[in-house]
C-alpha cells in the first residue's frame, strides 16, 4: 500500500470523500488520490515521491509556477507581521489600485475569499442595481456553489452527474434561467420572454468548466448587445480567465467590456482570495455605502494580498511571460491536436494556455457536445498519464492549465505520453 492509500484510506473517515473539493477525489477516474506533498516549479511530488509534470495549477493560481520565490518572500514577510487584523490596510488599496489602474472595465473592486463569494456577490448586486430578480447562466458553466448557481452546472457537478445539487431549494434557484453557450438565440429568447425582469447574464467568457470551450466568433459582442439593450448586467467570471489570457483577462482579450467581473485563484497567487468589480455607480451600491449587503472576516487578509499582489505586479510587468507562455502553449495544443486528429475518437479545445482533450468524434462547442465525451476512455487516459508522471485534471469535464515555467522539454514529454496511450489505447475498454 503506498502512503497515499493509506493516507486517504484515512481521510475518507473524516472528510467526505477524503477530499475538502469533490474534483480531489479522483471519482470519475476510479483511481486513488496522490496525496501532493510538495510543489515547484512544473512539479507536483506526491508523499510517495513521485514527480508529476502538473497541468492543473491549483485549478489555476500557479501561473508563475509552484513556490515562486517572490511570492514567498513576500508572505514570509506579510506573516511576521501578523497573520490577520479584520481591519483597513495599506496593502489591499494596492491591490484595488492596481486592479482598477489596468482594467478599464473596473472602476471599484472588493476583494472576498474565493470565486464562489464573489460571483454570489456580484449577482447579489446586479439585483440590487436593476431591482430584477432573474438572471441568465448558461448551461455547463460553473461559477462555484452558491445554491442560485446550482443549476445544469459544470465542474465537479458535471462531472458526478450532478448539474443540480441536492439540498437546494426550488425557492432558490426559480430566478435562474439557463441559456446554450454559445447560443445567442437562446439567450435572446430569454430576454424577449423576461423583457424587463432580467438583472444579469453571467457567463464564463471561455467556458472551462465543460471542459475548455471557446467563445464562437460575436458571441461575446451579442451578449453584450442584447444587455446593453434590455438593461441588464453583463457579468464576466474571470475566475479562471483573469490574469490568465492576458493580463486584462477576457475582456481585453476580446475587446468586450462587462458591467462587472468576478474574479479568484491567479488574483491570489495561491492563497484564498475572489474579487468582483466593475462599474462605480454599479460598486457603490455595495455596503457600507450602498444597501446591498456583503462581508467577510478574512476578505482582503494582509497575507492572501501579499501573495495576490506580489504576482500581479510580476504579471503586470513581464508582459512578455505571457508572450512566451501563450506561444509555447499554443505550440503544445496544436501539437496534441494533431495527435487528436490521428485517432478520430479525440478532439482537442484551446486558447492561450488553457486547453481540454475530449475523447468525442464531434467538435465541442458546448454542454451537449461535451456529455458526448467517453469519460471511461477519458479514466483510461488520465491513470496512464498519472502512471507516466504526468498530472491531469482528474475529470473530463476540466482544463489543462500550462504555467510559465513549463520548458519546452516537460511539454514535449508529455505530448510524448500521450501519443503512447493513444497508441496502446483505441477506445477498446
Ligand atoms: P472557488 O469558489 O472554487 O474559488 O471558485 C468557484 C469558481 C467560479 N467561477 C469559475 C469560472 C470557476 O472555474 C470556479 C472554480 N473552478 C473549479 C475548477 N473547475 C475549482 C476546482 C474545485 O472546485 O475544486
Amino acid at each position: 500500500m503506498t502512503r497515499s492509500q493509506k493516507i486517504y484510506e484515512e481521510a475518507v473517515n473524516y472528510i467526505p470523500g477524503g477530499v475538502n473539493s469533490p474534483v480531489r477525489a479522483f471519482g470519475s477516474i476510479g483511481s486513488t488520490p496522490r496525496m501532493i506533498a510538495r510543489a515547484e516549479g512544473a512539479y507536483l511530488y506526491d508523499e510517495d515521491e513521485n514527480r508529476y509534470i502538473d497541468y492543473i495549477g491549483s485549478w489555476g493560481p500557479m501561473i508563475l509556477g509552484h513556490a515562486n520565490r517572490e511570492v514567498l518572500e513576500a508572505v514570509f514577510d506579510a506573516a511576521a507581521k501578523g497573520l490577520s487584523f479584520g481591519a483597513a490596510t495599506a496593502i489591499e488599496v494596492e491591490m484595488a489600485k492596481l486592479i482598477c489602474e489596468r482594467i478599464p472595465a473596473v472602476e471599484m473592486i472588493r476583494m472576498v475569499n474565493s470565486g464562489t463569494e464573489a460571483v454570489m456577490s456580484a449577482i447579489r448586486v446586479a439585483r440590487g442595481y436593476t431591482g430584477r430578480e432573474k438572471i441568465i447562466k448558461f448551461t455547463g458553466c460553473y461559477h462555484g456553489h452558491s445554491d442560485g448557481l446550482l443549476v445544469k452546472a459544470g465542474s465537479g457537478a458535471m462531472t458526478a452527474g450532478q448539474p443540480d445539487s441536492a439540498g437546494v431549494t426550488a425557492g432558490c434557484t426559480k430566478d435562474t434561467l439557463t441559456a446554450t453557450y454559445n447560443d445567442l438565440d437562446s439567450v435572446e429568447s430569454l430576454f424577449a420572454q423576461f423583457p424587463e425582469e432580467i438583472a444579469c447574464v453571467i457567463v464564463e467568457p471561455v467556458a472551462a468548466n465543460m471542459g475548455v470551450v471557446p467563445p464562437k466568433e460575436g458571441f461575446l459582442e451579442g451578449l453584450r448587445y442584447l444587455c446593453t439593450r434590455y438593461h441588464a448586467v453583463l457579468i464576466f467570471d474571470e475566475v479562471i480567465t483573469g490574469f490568465r489570457l492576458c493580463f486584462g483577462g477576457a475582456s481585453e482579450y476580446f475587446g468586450v467590456r462587462p458591467d462587472l467581473i468576478t474574479y479568484g485563484k491567479i488574483i491570489g497567487g495561491g492563497m484564498p482570495v475572489g474579487a468582483y468589480g466593475g462599474k462605480r455607480e454599479i460598486m457603490k451600491l455595495v455596503a457600507p455605502v450602498g444597501p446591498v449587503y456583503q462581508a467577510g472576516t478574512l476578505s482582503g487578509n494582509p497575507v492572501a494580498m501579499a501573495a495576490g499582489i506580489t504576482q500581479l505586479r510580476i504579471l503586470r510587468d513581464h508582459p512578455e511571460y505571457y508572450t512566451s507562455l501563450n506561444e509555447k502553449s499554443e505550440q503544445f495544443f496544436r501539437k496534441l491536436q494533431m495527435l487528436a486528429q490521428t485517432d478520430g475518437n479525440c478532439q482537442v479545445n484551446h486558447i492561450g494556455s488553457l486547453g481540454s482533450l475530449f475523447f468525442t468524434d464531434a467538435q465541442v462547442t458546448d454542454y451537449e457536445s461535451a456529455k458526448r465525451s467517453d469519460t471511461d476512455r477519458y479514466a483510461r487516459y488520465c491513470n496512464f498519464m498519472l502512471d507516466h508522471g504526468i498530472y491531469l485534471a482528474p475529470a473530463q469535464f476540466e482544463a489543462m492549465f500550462v504555467s510559465m515555467v513549463h520548458t519546452q522539454e516537460q511539454l514535449d514529454e508529455t505530448i510524448d505520453v500521450a501519443a503512447d496511450f493513444l497508441y496502446s489505447d483505441k477506445g477498446e475498454a
